[in-house]
């Protein structure tokens, strides 16, 4: 059968020849099928926002419509429409970070959710000025969560963990009026400013963008990263393996995808349970195996080791093998081609979440009251169904890549604590890792981050980019797909310092570390906006003063639309591999590309070319450290 080129991922080639001769479909079929996109909503220039229209303006100036019916320009239907991304992206994270906060209001040390890192716990209430002392630990934790969940709806005042930002990033949000309030709120005034008849000014609109951006990185992200650690640990590093290669022909396979951990975590509880592994050896298979996909993979990967099955593009190929006995989601990401394909195998697709139920899929309600008894049944429901599977249909690849993962700040720091003369100088700091981008002996960081596309050939986008990166010694961080991009291609070993410039590959050696460091998941990305502002802070310089760039090479999802433009917003230049829907706009690309550099002193480059953005990057790079005499 012909080479089908969608993906530098041999695991993936192969399940996509398979799914071809079986005659099921993926979403590169779906892809072909969909023909030419839509040139109005690809520029942005499609509004639907009220019954008068859809309006579409046309591309080309003076000729056809040039308004809505309502008079909206194109600027101004550009700018709404990714402001409404925006605050789609804003929403799902944050709206997941408020499920951790309920999560972590309701641990008690008797129930199934308990708290696993006391001194994060005790760190974050010194911080928001709770009360520590004579109380009880979990008293203390549901206080920092009912503070937490009054972050999302406070009547006044500004979030409270932007205040890690350094102060000259502060300065820059002050002066441009963008910091933001609760999130929830910062969510209902883009709805409201974008609604008809509203905000008609595409800069105004920008700017609340940004500012809904910052309450997603520095608010609902980063409380969802906070509190999950508290709750199941900080992660720490550990070995893994990666891609679909990692199922096992002889034991029931499980995979766990989706994003909130307060799932995940009961199932990894769940498949250790003696009663459920009788019943798996009763029902003729070995053992329980359970691996991820997407950033629940890289939740529970990050804490417990999990194998990585393989990232977002990859979610059909897992049922197509036609080894795995359940794939059970919660939230976001997850292909509703899921139900039907599962049909067509013996796999279980279980949703779990009132607010991801799927047509075609078996709902079994995940009740956090009494999570772990929910997760054993989910469990058993997939045990059960090892009988079913047609031995004929089955074929597991090969191929996987052993991987280190579990790179927290904290841990980042403990690994750099290795170098650190402690007569000298101070422990459980980055000061190395600032020393060593001083000295030159790394350029620079890089945080690569986002989704798969099939835009782009599925990985390409992360792989090349990474490696011309750490080549040129750049160390990178990453989460999300990104991350198990690298770890499938055997990026996050500590082998791979081999493919490093010299400088990052001594620094792999002397640290301990691979040179592309898995941060975790997408609301994760909130731990590398920390480990950004604390390098700027000892360096005594505004974050987008640092050598350090981001990239979301094959990013796809409006998550990740909020997460470049609070990456960007945080003063860090970001390159995008796949054009955003706002080239209908000479105004807003131009704000987007251009002009956010005076505004946030950081900027968008869009380029598709991995190789190119590399040499791009490199380049500003370069710029930054010459502009801090380095
Ligand atoms: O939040 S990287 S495809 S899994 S959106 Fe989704 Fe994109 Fe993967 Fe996680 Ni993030
Ligand atoms: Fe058309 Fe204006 Fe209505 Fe949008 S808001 S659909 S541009 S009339």
């Amino acid at each position: 059968m012909e080479e089908k080129n969608y993906s530098i991922d041999p695991v993936t080639e192969e399940l996509a020849r398979k799914a071809e001769k079986e005659g099921v479909e993926t979403l590169w079929d779906r892809k072909k099928a969909m023909k030419t996109p839509c040139g109005f909503g690809e520029q942005g220039l499609c509004c639907r926002i009220c019954a008068m229209g859809p309006c579409r303006i046309s591309p080309t100036e003076g000729k056809g419509a040039q308004r809505g019916i309502c008079g909206a320009t194109a600027d101004v239907i550009v700018a709404r429409n990714l402001a409404r991304m925006i605050a789609g992206g804003l929403a799902t994270h944050s709206d997941h970070g408020r499920d951790i906060a309920h999560v972590l209001h309701m641990a008690s040390r008797d129930g199934n959710y308990k708290i696993t890192d006391e001194k994060k716990l005790l760190n974050l209430a010194a911080e928001w000025k709770i009360q520590t002392e004579n109380r009880d630990i979990y008293d203390i934790a549901h206080e920092v969560a009912e503070v937490a969940l009054n972050e999302f709806g406070k009547p006044f005042g500004a979030l409270k963990l932007l205040e890690r930002a350094p102060e000259q990033r502060k300065q820059v949000w002050e002066k441009n009026q963008i910091i933001p309030g609760a999130i929830d709120k910062e969510i209902v005034t883009i709805m409201h400013s974008t609604h008809i008849g509203c905000c008609a000014n595409a800069e105004d609109l920008i700017y609340k963008g940004m500012k809904g951006s910052l309450a997603d990185g520095w608010g609902g992200s980063m409380i969802g990263t906070e509190l999950s650690d508290i709750l199941f640990g900080v992660p720490v590093p550990r070995e893994t393996e990666a891609n679909l290669g990692v199922l096992e022909e002889d034991q029931v396979n499980i995979i766990v995808h989706g994003h909130e951990p307060s799932l995940s975590e009961m199932i990894v509880l769940a498949v250790e349970d003696p009663e459920l592994l009788q019943l798996a050896k009763e029902v003729g298979a070995k053992g329980i195996n359970l691996a991820g996909m997407c950033c629940t993979s890289n939740e529970v990967t990050m804490r417990h080791g999990i194998k990585i099955a393989g990232n977002f593009a990859q979610q059909e190929l897992a049922i197509i093998t036609g080894a795995v006995e359940a794939v059970i989601v919660d939230v976001q990401c997850i292909f509703p081609a899921l139900a039907p394909l599962a049909k067509c195998y013996h796999t279980k697709f279980i949703t779990t979440s009132p607010k991801a139920k799927i047509t075609g899929a078996t709902h079994i309600e995940f009740e956090e009251e009494k999570a772990l008894a929910s997760a054993k049944q989910i469990v058993k429901e997939a045990i059960l169904n090892f009988k079913n599977r047609n031995k004929e249909k089955v074929f597991i690849p090969q191929a996987k890549s052993p991987a280190m993962v579990g790179y927290s700040v904290e841990a980042i720091k403990n690994q750099l604590d290795r170098v650190v003369n402690s007569n000298i100088d101070e422990i459980g700091t980055l000061k190395p890792l600032a020393d060593c981008i001083v000295s030159g002996v790394l350029r620079g960081a890089a945080g690569i981050v986002g989704c798969n596309n099939p835009k782009i050939k599925h990985d390409y986008g992360h792989i090349e980019l990474m490696k011309e990166l750490i080549k040129n010694d750049i160390i990178i961080v990453t989460t999300g797909c990104a991350a198990q991009a690298a770890a499938k291609a055997g990026l996050m070993s500590k082998e791979a310092r081999k493919f490093a410039g010299k400088g990052l590959e001594r620094v792999c050696e002397l640290v301990d570390i691979p040179p592309v460091l898995h941060m975790g998941s997408c609301v994760d990305i909130s731990r590398i906006l920390l480990l950004v502002s604390e390098l700027a802070q000892l360096l005594q310089v505004d974050m987008s003063a640092l050598p350090v760039v981001g990239a979301a090479p094959e990013w796809m999802s409006e998550k990740a639309v909020s997460i470049g433009t609070y990456v960007v917003t945080s003063g860090i230049d970001t390159w995008l591999g796949v054009v955003p829907p706002v080239t209908g706009s000479a105004t807003v690309v131009d704000l987007l590309t251009n002009k956010a550099e005076d505004i946030v002193g950081a900027k968008f480059y869009v380029e598709p070319d991995p190789r190119k953005a590399a040499q791009q990057m490199i380049e500003r790079i370069e710029e930054k450290r010459e502009a801090l005499g380095l």
